[in-house]
Order: structure tokens, then C-alpha cells, then sequence
């Protein structure tokens, strides 16, 4: 299969988070996507293109126009203010204070758009962001051509970006943009499968009253894991969307046994639905060498995430998620790929 992916990730670098009380190195690193390339080349997988520019239509079709609006001002709003570094908030709209009134000053806005301080912004942020976006819609382009199968090599990655904001690691919500463009384009009905280690709150809240994508995720439960406010069981749907959102929590130590049984369980319910394409959010953060995430998943088990994947007999886009564990992260995530393609 083709995979789309731009140099430009590279300028989104060195941003810090703050992680168990300090300030630190961000785990979201240039290498990481770098890596994911060379093991492309290293195994043949196929052709490496560039994305073509797409303007932001799908993407204001899942976001919210001024959120997607503020995301380009923050650096130059940030600069203005003498300050350089990463830009970061540390305040947020949470319960009993006012979400309705945008402040006017950066601290407040760089809040009210994001629900952590997992997403840090520098210099070449956005120029980023906006590759990591026409990476998708390129790679969403090619399966809406005919191609069974796209990798969208995504830098940074998307989904846990809701229609109003960022947070982990997440700006545009990559995945749900793909869904938006391929329903715009012909699909009447999309599947996105996530099976990165963290629950895709961003996606399932974009899509949540609507039956016309169907949102499955595969994560740690989030009683013991971040994102911890959304990710439940019982999280089905609503309205038009009711049954059309799928959950499956694990537990930490969760091994192949047990997540490859989810797996199995999404992918009947994904096949019921029967999708026109199914998109991927492929992290591999569920690796057991993962420096932030604890489940057991080995590097032989990724293949045969993509052989189950393959069996589904759908049009699949790829769009990379999450995997933190740089040095194996292009054996993983690729190893799904070279799965699927059997
Ligand atoms: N010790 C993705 O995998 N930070 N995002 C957790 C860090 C948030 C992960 C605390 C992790 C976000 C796309
Ligand atoms: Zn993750």
C-alpha cells in the first residue's frame, strides 16, 4: 500500500508537557514518525508520497470554526506576549466556572481550547498540524479512488481533539476529518476503529449523535487511564447516534488473549454495520515496552491486528495515532500494515 507522509512534522519539536508534577520533554517526538518511514522503506511496503494542500472544509465540518481559527494565531499570540519556549495553558473551564465567554488573553484562550497540558505549541506547530491534515485527506483520497488500502503517516496525531479543542498530544482530529471527507465523497456509511491505548475521546465526541459514522475503541479502561473522563461502557450513542458508539475498556496488564478478543468483538460488530471504508486509528502505544502505557501487546501481535483488520474484506484507511516506544514504534505499526497485506 502508498503511504502519504510530510517532512513538515519535523518544525512541531522539543515541546514540553508536564507530567507527574514537572515540567518535561515531551514523549510526542520528531523520531517517532521518522522512524515509522524508514521501517515503510525497510520493508517495502510501497511508494512514499508527499500529501497535496487541502483547504479545511471537512475539517470545519467536525471542528468548531473558531477553535480551528485560534489554532494558527497561538504561536504569534504567545510571541506577542515576549514569551518564547512552549506555549501552554494551565487554567481550564472545568465545572461551576463559565465555558460560554471566550477570555481575551492568551492564557485563556490556549484553556478554553484544550482539556490538558499535553499540547504544547512552538514555532513550526501549526505548519504541522496542517501537513499531519493534508497527510489524511491525501491517504483518505486514495482509497475514495479505488485503492483497497492508504497508510496516512500522521505527525502529530489527532484523536484526542473534539470539535472544540485539543488535548494529548492532539490539534485537528486527523481520523475524523478522513470520516468527514470520505462520507462528503460518496461513503454513506464510515467505520473508524481505534485501537490505540488511550481512549479517542475527541472522536467519539465528534461523532456521538450521528448514525452515519460508526465509532469503535479499544483502550484502557478510564477508571486507571488518561483520558479518564470519557471512555465507559455504557457510552453507546445518542439520538440518531444511539448504538453507533462501541466501548471496550481494559485493564492494565491487559496481553493479546485479552485484547484480541475485543478486537474480534468490534470487528463482527464493525462487519454488521457494513461500512463502505473503515478508517484505522492505528497507535501502538498498547506495545508492553510503552514508557506511558500498560498493556502487553508484543510485536509479533501486531500483525495479526492487521490480518483480522484484512478479514473485514472493507476499503481501510490507515491514520497514525500514538507509540511512544520509538525504537520499535516503525516494527509495530508497520508490522499491522504488512499483516494486513498478508
Ligand atoms: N505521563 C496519544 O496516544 N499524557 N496520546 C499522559 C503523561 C497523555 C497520548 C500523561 C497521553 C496522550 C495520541
Ligand atoms: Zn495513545
Amino acid at each position: 500500500m502508498k503511504t502519504v507522509f510530510s517532512p513538515r512534522h519535523r518544525g512541531h519539536a522539543d515541546q514540553l508537557e508536564l507530567v507527574a508534577g514537572a515540567i518535561v520533554p515531551g514523549f510526542e517526538l520528531v523520531s517517532r514518525a521518522e522512524y515509522v518511514s524508514a521501517q515503510v522503506q525497510a520493508v517495502g511496503l510501497g511508494p512514499i508520497i508527499p500529501p497535496d494542500e487541502h483547504d479545511l472544509a471537512s475539517a470545519h465540518r467536525v471542528h468548531r470554526s473558531d477553535y480551528l481559527n485560534f489554532l494558527p494565531t497561538i504561536w504569534s499570540r504567545w510571541t506577542a506576549e515576549g514569551r518564547n519556549g512552549t506555549a501552554l495553558p494551565f487554567t481550564w473551564p472545568t465545572r461551576g466556572l463559565r465555558g460560554d465567554v471566550l477570555p481575551e488573553f492568551i492564557d485563556g484562550l490556549l484553556g478554553y481550547y484544550s482539556f490538558d497540558a499535553g499540547c504544547g505549541i512552538v514555532e513550526g506547530s501549526w505548519d504541522a498540524i496542517k501537513s499531519s491534515h493534508d497527510v489524511a485527506l491525501t491517504a483518505a483520497a486514495l482509497v475514495h479512488a479505488g485503492e483497497r488500502a492508504a497508510f496516512a503517516l500522521c505527525r502529530p496525531p489527532g484523536h484526542h481533539a473534539g470539535a472544540g479543542f485539543m488535548g494529548g498530544y492532539c490539534y485537528i482530529n486527523n481520523a475524523a476529518v478522513a470520516a468527514q471527507w470520505l462520507r462528503d465523497n460518496g461513503a454513506k456509511r464510515v467505520s473508524i476503529l481505534d485501537v490505540d491505548y488511550h481512549h479517542g475521546n475527541g472522536t467519539q465526541e465528534i461523532f456521538y449523535a450521528r448514525g452515519d459514522v460508526q465509532v469503535i475503541n479499544l483502550h484502557a479502561d478510564p477508571m486507571q487511564e488518561y483520558p479518564y473522563f470519557l471512555g465507559h461502557a455504557d457510552e453507546r450513542g445518542l439520538g440518531e447516534g444511539e448504538g453507533y458508539n462501541l466501548n471496550y475498556p481494559m485493564r492494565f496488564g491487559t496481553d493479546w488473549a485479552r485484547w484480541s478478543q475485543s478486537l474480534d468483538d468490534a470487528c463482527a460488530q464493525l462487519a454488521d454495520y457494513a461500512p463502505d471504508v473503515v478508517v484505522i486509528s492505528l497507535g501502538v502505544d498498547t506495545f508492553e515496552k510503552d514508557p506511558i502505557s500498560k498493556f502487553k501487546l508484543k510485536t509479533e501481535d501486531f500483525p495479526k491486528i492487521g490480518e483480522r483488520i484484512a478479514r473485514l474484506g472493507l476499503p481501510t484507511l490507515f491514520v497514525m495515532e500514538g507509540g511512544y516506544a520509538v525504537a520499535e514504534i516503525g516494527t509495530n505499526a508497520v508490522g499491522v500494515l504488512t499483516g494486513f497485506e498478508g
